[in-house]
């Protein structure tokens, strides 16, 4: 394509992040020269991450895919024969081939995530070829499915409280979140709140750039929310604060939820979680007395065997206490299921195969299983960096047996072993829709300049390889403009028809809806199941169960690894050089003899890392944290915070248990071998 020198292009940010940025990207000679904020989203205006200013060090750095090849050296060595898409698309399609023909088409397993919430770049073209193909289907548990187990089953898909609302809060709640990293434009609402005399109360083991300026922070030990959540709902029960007309009118369960609520005092509670009764109790009785009051229940919270059970505990506060049927009151999840897309778009049926549980990448590649996975295609991830039990992972990406293609931008630390590499484009290479999760907003992404290198788009390229594989049909969408015509017409509520005049889509219940006024549950009655028997059944212990902690004698800390502002999860992970640092509380390190800056490997059973000991209050005793999606050259032994992560499952949804990880720390001799290990 063709554009003016010095022409600004307006586009949307679809990475992995609550908030979907509008985005104004200028160029100069044909070349990204600058990308800021764009006016077009009024959440957003002002002002983007830093990381997302840099993204053309992502899109002219020197980790750029930009041809599809073969591996030479052994898996991990990152060596590759560059090869045509020809080539490539030919040995992608005979492994494919021979797969199906030995083992069956379920020995074909597709592994993709995060790396691109657009619409067009997951679940179109992809979906339809591995859905024809019959290959093993994926459950995505590495984020959400534990909270959204929670929040479905109570509310079905009921939208959240978007951040503008959040300036009518007198008291805003932030659980197990870091907007100032996670969903930065969040921050700027609760700022203005608290001007008009809102109070703050943080839940987290660390303290964030909010909760050091909270009124109230609890540093709980990560996995006990539900004890914390259930001691408030005692309160509310036990002091007549329950808004009983409220739940006979909107909510069912009450009672069993009440009866699970009575063991947790605030005495037990607080000395579950780690934290002064006295703050419990002030945070018990600011919740019941506070309206309109907003909780905004995060991601960290449920990344651990009791994630479940802490996310439904949490979000039936608004219920019991009353918080709902007030601008500013109740509570924000995601908004991604506010559009309720059914994605006609894919054009073809689910089969029923066998689901794998994408948490446990390392045990299906390495444990005997019938068929085994014979090509694994990872696309929109990095599971080596991001999935628990890196080790194992690492172990079953080097099988001699297994085809692994690697579809990606850059030459991640999983594509360093894939068998076959493919180049994608960035976001601001192809088109795309971007959701917002934290608003609900849906904006079109479009190309700002041409695919670098031969980066082909993942619609074109899953449509070659279905057609290769004699699996299209007439009439199929073949490549990113059918696709995108094919979306805009299956987006609900006339998204599509806006999106073509240069609107902006809105669903009926407008942008900034109130809970209980212009939303209701979508459950089977629109009530609010305060404890359905589903989710009891499945969590180990019941819904509202407490799975003490997993630390033992010889690995007593938590291993937190929240996102920072350095990444969008691994996304970014190769911009940043210097050596990772482990957060660690005063009283910890002096304990183990380790000063600031010192070398230091973290261990347990499953693994270790190497790395930088950073000193600080801010992480609470017992509790270490790692930065999550770090590339393995940040550390000094190649491994990231998931090589201690354990691949157990949590009690709801099958999701991930990052936090579940214990560990050991000891100071090392830094890697020079100089006698002083202190590195500064
Ligand atoms: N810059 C940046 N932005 C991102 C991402 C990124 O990697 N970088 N990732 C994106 C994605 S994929 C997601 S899912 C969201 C995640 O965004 P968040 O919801 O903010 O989730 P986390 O960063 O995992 O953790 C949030 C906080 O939970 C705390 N925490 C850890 N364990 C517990 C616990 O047991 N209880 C409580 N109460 N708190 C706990 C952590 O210390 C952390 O401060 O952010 C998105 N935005
Ligand atoms: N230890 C620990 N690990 C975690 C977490 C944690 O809290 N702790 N959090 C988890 C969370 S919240 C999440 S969401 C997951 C995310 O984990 P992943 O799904 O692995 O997400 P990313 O690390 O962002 O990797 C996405 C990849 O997709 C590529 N990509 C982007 N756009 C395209 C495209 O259009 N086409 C193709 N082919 N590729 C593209 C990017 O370049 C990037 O390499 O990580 C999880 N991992
Ligand atoms: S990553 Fe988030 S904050 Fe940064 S530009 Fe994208 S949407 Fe905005
Ligand atoms: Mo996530």
């Amino acid at each position: 394509m063709t554009r003016l020198p010095g022409h600004v292009v307006e586009t949307a940010c679809p990475l992995d992040c609550p908030d979907s940025c509008s985005l104004s990207v200028s160029l100069a000679g044909g070349r990204l020269s600058a990308i800021d904020a764009g006016g077009a989203n009024p959440v957003t205006g002002g002002f983007i991450c830093a990381k997302v200013r840099r993204f053309a060090d992502r899109v002219y750095g020197p980790d750029r895919l930009l041809q599809p090849g073969f591996r030479l050296g052994p898996p991990g060595s990152g060596t590759f024969r560059w090869v045509s898409w020809d080539e490539a698309l030919d040995r992608v399609v005979s492994a494919m081939r021979e797969a199906r023909d030995g083992w069956g088409a379920a020995s074909v397993l597709p592994y993709c995530y995060g790396g691109s919430n657009g619409l067009l770049s997951q679940d179109s073209a992809d979906a339809r070829l591995f859905r024809r193909f019959g290959a093993s289907r994926l459950a995505r548990t590495l984020c959400a499915a534990v909270t959204g187990a929670a929040y479905e089953s109570m509310y079905g898909k009921m939208p959240s409280v978007t951040y503008q609302d959040y300036r009518h809060a007198a008291l805003i709640v932030v659980w197990g979140a870091n907007p100032s990293a996670s969903g930065p434009h969040l921050v700027p609402y609760i700022r203005e709140a608290r001007s008009a005399g809102a109070k703050l109360v943080v839940v987290d083991p660390r303290a964030t750039p909010l909760a050091r300026g909270a009124d109230l922070h609890l540093a709980v030990r990560p996995g006990t929310d539900v004890a914390v959540a259930l001691a408030l709902h005692r309160h509310l029960f036990e002091h007549a604060l329950a808004d009983q007309r409220f739940l006979d009118a909107h909510a069912t369960g009450a009672e069993r939820l009440r009866a699970r609520a009575l063991p947790w005092t605030v005495d037990r509670a607080a000395e579950v979680a780690g934290v002064r009764a006295d703050d419990l109790a002030r945070f018990a009785d600011l919740y019941a007395q506070s309206a309109p009051a907003l909780i905004r229940c995060g991601w960290g919270l449920e990344r651990n065997r009791n994630g479940g059970s802490a996310a439904a505990a949490i979000l039936a506060l608004p219920a019991v206490a009353g918080k709902f049927g007030v601008r500013g009151g109740g509570f924000t999840l995601s908004n991604s299921a506010a559009w309720g897309l059914a994605k006609p778009w894919i054009g073809a049926e689910e089969p029923p195969t066998r689901v794998i549980n994408m948490a446990h990448l390392g045990r299906v590649l390495t444990e005997p299983l019938d068929p085994p996975v014979k090509v694994l295609f990872v696309y929109n991830c990095n599971p080596l960096a991001t999935a628990p039990n890196q080790n194992l992972v690492r172990r079953g990406l080097a099988r001699a047996d297994l085809t692994t293609i690697v579809f990606d931008q850059v030459l991640t630390d999983t594509a360093r072993h894939a068998d076959i590499v493919l180049p994608a484009p960035t976001f601001l290479e192809q088109y795309d829709l971007a959701r917002s999760y934290g608003a609900i907003g849906l904006q079109l992404v479009r190309p700002v300049i041409d695919a670098c290198g031969s980066a082909r788009p993942n619609v074109d390229v899953f449509a070659e390889i279905e057609a290769r594989l004699g699996l299209d049909r007439p009439g199929d969408a073949r490549d990113e403009l059918d696709m995108m015509l094919r979306v805009l017409d299956g987006l609900p509520a006339g998204a599509g028809a806006a999106l073509r005049d240069g609107a902006r889509p809105a669903l009926p219940c407008g942008e900034a809806p109130i809970q209980f006024v212009d939303v209701f549950p979508g459950t089977p009655d629109g009530k609010i199941r305060l404890f359905p028997d589903e989710l009891d059944r499945e969590a180990p212990l019941g819904l509202y169960g407490f799975q003490p902690d997993p630390a033992t004698a010889r690995h007593p800390l938590a291993l937190i690894s929240p996102a920072s502002d350095a990444t969008i999860s691994s996304s970014l992970g190769e911009l940043a050089r210097s050596t990772a640092r482990l957060a660690i509380h005063p009283d910890d390190a002096r304990a183990r003899g380790i000063a600031e800056g010192d070398s230091i490997r973290v261990y347990n059973d499953l693994g270790s890392v190497t790395c930088l000991a950073s000193i600080s209050p801010e992480v609470r005793t017992g509790a270490v944290s790692l930065p999550k999606g770090l590339w393995g050259r940040r550390t000094l032994n190649g491994s990231t915070a998931n090589a201690l992560t354990p691949d157990t499952l949590s009690d709801l949804g099958g999701g991930a248990c990052f936090n579940d990880a214990r560990v050991e720390v000891e100071r090392v001799a830094p890697p020079d071998g100089r006698a002083d290990a202190r590195v500064h």
